[in-house]
C-alpha cells in the first residue's frame, strides 16, 4: 500500500521501487471479512491508497496490488505475484515499517487492528464502483444562487488579485486570506481534502475540487465570499480547469477524476452539467486500460481547448471546447503515469511528468503534437514546476523529484529572437540542482524575482521535511540557502513532522508564502517570507488553519505566472 503522500510521509518512492512479488510465501486462500470489516476497509483504502494504487488496484505510481496478477517479461517468460502470495503477515509488515524504497510507515497514523484490517482487506478481489453518469452529476447539481441574483460589480473592497485561496485538507475548507492584511477572509466549506483550486479567466470566481469528486464554485463578488454552486464529478477527482481563451472567459469548466475515468464538462457561472466523456482505452504500449484516471488538466490561452493528461494510458488529449456537442479531441501518445505540470514560458507548450516513466513529456499546443519525451532523475514532481531565463542556456523549465536529490532544468525553445542562440540545448536536461534529498513536491519561481523555491515534505528526515532550499538563479552554481520554516513559525515541535511545504507568490512577486502542514490535531501555520531578503515576514497561525497544503495567489494562478 503506497497512498497518496499526505498526513504522515505516505511517500511513493517507495512502493515504486518495491516488488511485492518478491516476497516469497505460497499463495493462500483470501481472508473472510464480516460486511463492516469490508465497509472500514474500502473507506481507508478510498481515504489512503487509491490515489497511487488505484480503486482497481492495478497500480499506477504505486504497485499493482491485486490478490492475484500476472504479466509477461520481454523475454517472453511470465512473472506471477500479488497480495494473496505475500500473505498476511508480510503485508501487515510492508504496511506498518514502509519499505525501503520510500513508502512510508503507516504505524503512526492507522491502528494495529487497522493495518490487520488492511493486509486482509487488499487480498480480497475489489469491488468495482458504480459509474457516474450525466443524469448523476445532474442529480447532484446544487445552484445556490442563480447568476441573475450575483452582484453586479464587486461588493467588497478587498484586493483580490492578492487573495490566497488555501486548502485545508483534513478539515474539507478552503481558507480564502487576504494577501495584503494576512488576514483570514473567510472559511468555507469545501468536498473533502480539497486537491486544487483554480481560477476563472475573469478571477472573479474560484473553483476547488475535492477528493470525493465535489466541485464547489465560489464567488469573490459578494461582500463575503460565497459558494455559489456545487456539483459532484464522481467519486475521486483531483483536477479543474475553466476556459480561458478570449471569448470563452468564464463559459465552461472542465473536471477530471479518477473514478470513474473521465472528464465533465459544466457550464462555468452556474456548473450546470453538459458533457461526460470517458477515457478508458488504450495506453501507448496498446494495452487495454479499464482505469485510465484522469491527472492535470490546464486551459489554453492561444486556442480554445484544454489539455487533459490521462494517467495510466500516457495519452493525451487536446480537447477543443469551440463546439461542445460535436466535440473535437487530439490524442497524443506520450508516456505512461502522465501527472502533475504546467506551461513553459511562452504558454505554448505544456510539460508533465510523466512520473512512474522517469520522463517530461512536453506538447506543443500550436501544432497539437508532442514536441518532446524528455528523460530525467527518478519521479519528476513539478507542481506547475517554474520558468526562468537561465545564465548560460536562456529559458528553462524546472521539476523538483519525490526520488532523486536533484532539480532538473529544461530548455524550453522561445520565438523571442534574443533567445535563438540557445535552440541547440532545447528539450534538454541542462542543469541539475543538488538538494538536501529525496521527496521534493513543489518548486516555483515568478518573473519578477531572481529566487527559486523548493520544498522537500516527502523527505524522511525532519530536518528537510520541515525545510525549504532558495536558489539564486543569477548564479546556480552557489550553495542554496535552507530555511528552517518549522523553526521560524515559532510552533512546538510535534510528533508528526511539520512538512513545509508548496512555495507560493503574491501577486507583486515580493512575498513567497509557505505552508507548515502539521498533523491533524497540531496548529498548522502559513509562514511568510520577503523574497528578496530571505528574511521571516509574518507566521500566519489560527486553530482554523488545519492542515494547509496548496495555495493559489488569485492573480498568479489566473495568469499561470510561476
Ligand atoms: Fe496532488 C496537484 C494527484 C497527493 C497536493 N495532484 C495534483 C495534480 C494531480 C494530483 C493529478 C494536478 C492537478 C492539475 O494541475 O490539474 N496528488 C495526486 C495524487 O494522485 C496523489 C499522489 C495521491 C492522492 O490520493 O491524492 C496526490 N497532492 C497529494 C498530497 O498528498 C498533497 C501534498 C496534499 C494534499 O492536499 O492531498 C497534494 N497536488 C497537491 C497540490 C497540487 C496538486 C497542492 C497543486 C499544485 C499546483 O501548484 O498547482
Amino acid at each position: 500500500m503506497t497512498s497518496r503522500y499526505p498526513a504522515s510521509p505516505l511517500t511513493l518512492t517507495a512502493a515504486l521501487l518495491i516488488s511485492l512479488a518478491s516476497f516469497g510465501a505460497a499463495a493462500q486462500d483470501a481472508p473472510t471479512l464480516t460486511p463492516a470489516e469490508k465497509e472500514a476497509g474500502k473507506k481507508i483504502y478510498f481515504e489512503r491508497c487509491a490515489g497511487c494504487h488505484g480503486v482497481l488496484r492495478k497500480g499506477a505510481t504505486g504497485k499493482n496490488l491485486e490478490p492475484h496478477w500476472s504479466k509477461k517479461l520481454d523475454d517472453g517468460s511470465t512473472q506471477e505475484g500479488g497480495t494473496l502470495k505475500l500473505g498476511t503477515s508480510r503485508l501487515e509488515k510492508i504496511i506498518s515499517l514502509g519499505t525501503e524504497g520510500g513508502m512510508v510507515n503507516y504505524d503512526d497514523i492507522l491502528t494495529k487492528d487497522e493495518i490487520n484490517l488492511m493486509a486482509r482487506y487488499i487480498q480480497t478481489t475489489p469491488d468495482i464502483p458504480p459509474e457516474f453518469s450525466l443524469k448523476d452529476m445532474e442529480a447532484s447539481w446544487k445552484l445556490l444562487v442563480p447568476v441573475d441574483q450575483r452582484p453586479k460589480t464587486q461588493q467588497n473592497k478587498i484586493n483580490l488579485k492578492n487573495i490566497f485561496a488555501i486548502t485545508l485538507r483534513d478539515a474539507g475548507k478552503l481558507a480564502l486570506v487576504d494577501g495584503d492584511t494576512k488576514q483570514i477572509w473567510k472559511i468555507l466549506d469545501t468536498g473533502y481534502a480539497v486537491h486544487i483550486s483554480r481560477l476563472s479567466a475573469s478571477g472573479r470566481y474560484v473553483y476547488t475540487v475535492g477528493r470525493d469528486g465535489l466541485v464547489t464554485l465560489i464567488d469573490l463578488w459578494f461582500e463575503e465570499p460565497k459558494t455559489v454552486a456545487t456539483v459532484k464529478l464522481g467519486a475521486d477527482a483531483r483536477s479543474v480547469d475553466t476556459s480561458k481563451f478570449k471569448g470563452y472567459e468564464d463559459k465552461y469548466l472542465i473536471g477530471g477524476t479518477y473514478w470513474p475515468p473521465q472528464y465533465s464538462i459544466m457550464d462555468g457561472e452556474t456548473l450546470k452539467p453538459m458533457k461526460v466523456v470517458s477515457t478508458r482505452g488504450n495506453t501507448v504500449d496498446g494495452e487495454y486500460h479499464p482505469e485510465p484516471r484522469v491527472a492535470s488538466i490546464v486551459s489554453s490561452m492561444i486556442k480554445p481547448e484544454w489539455v487533459v493528461n490521462v494517467k495510466e494510458t500516457g495519452q493525451i488529449m487536446l480537447v477543443d471546447y469551440s463546439d461542445i456537442k460535436n466535440l473535437k479531441t487530439t490524442t497524443i501518445e506520450s508516456a505512461k503515469f502522465l501527472h502533475d505540470g504546467g506551461w513553459d514560458m511562452s504558454k505554448r507548450y505544456f510539460l508533465v511528468a510523466a512520473n512512474a516513466s522517469n520522463k517530461i513529456a512536453a506538447v506543443d499546443t500550436k501544432t497539437g503534437k508532442l514536441a518532446a519525451l524528455v528523460d530525467t532523475k527518478k519521479i519528476p514532481h513539478p507542481g506547475r514546476g517554474a520558468n526562468f531565463v537561465h545564465p548560460q542556456y536562456g529559458p528553462v523549465w524546472a521539476t523538483g523529484h519525490l526520488g532523486d536529490a536533484v532539480i532538473t532544468l529544461i530548455s524550453t525553445p522561445s520565438e523571442d529572437r534574443k533567445f535563438a542562440k540557445y535552440k541547440q540545448h532545447n528539450w534538454k536536461v541542462v542543469q541539475e540542482l543538488k538538494t538536501g534529498g529525496a521527496g521534493n513536491l513543489f518548486v516555483k519561481t515568478h518573473p519578477k524575482s531572481t529566487h527559486l523555491w523548493a520544498d522537500m515534505p516527502m523527505n524522511p528526515e525532519r530536518e528537510n521535511a520541515e525545510a525549504v532550499y532558495v536558489y539564486d538563479m543569477k548564479d546556480l552554481n552557489k550553495e542554496p540557502v535552507k530555511i528552517d520554516v518549522a523553526k521560524d513559525s515559532g510552533l512546538p515541535q510535534t510528533k508528526a513532522l511539520r512538512r513545509a511545504t508548496h512555495p507560493e507568490y503574491n501577486q507583486a512577486g515580493d512575498e513567497v508564502w509557505i505552508s507548515l502542514w502539521g498533523g491533524k490535531t497540531d496548529q498548522s501555520a502559513i509562514v511568510v517570507y520577503d523574497d528578496k531578503t530571505l528574511k521571516l515576514k509574518k507566521v500566519i497561525t489560527d486553530p482554523a488553519i488545519v492542515t494547509p497544503t496548496g495555495k493559489f495567489n488569485v492573480y498568479n494562478t489566473q495568469h499561470d505566472i510561476y
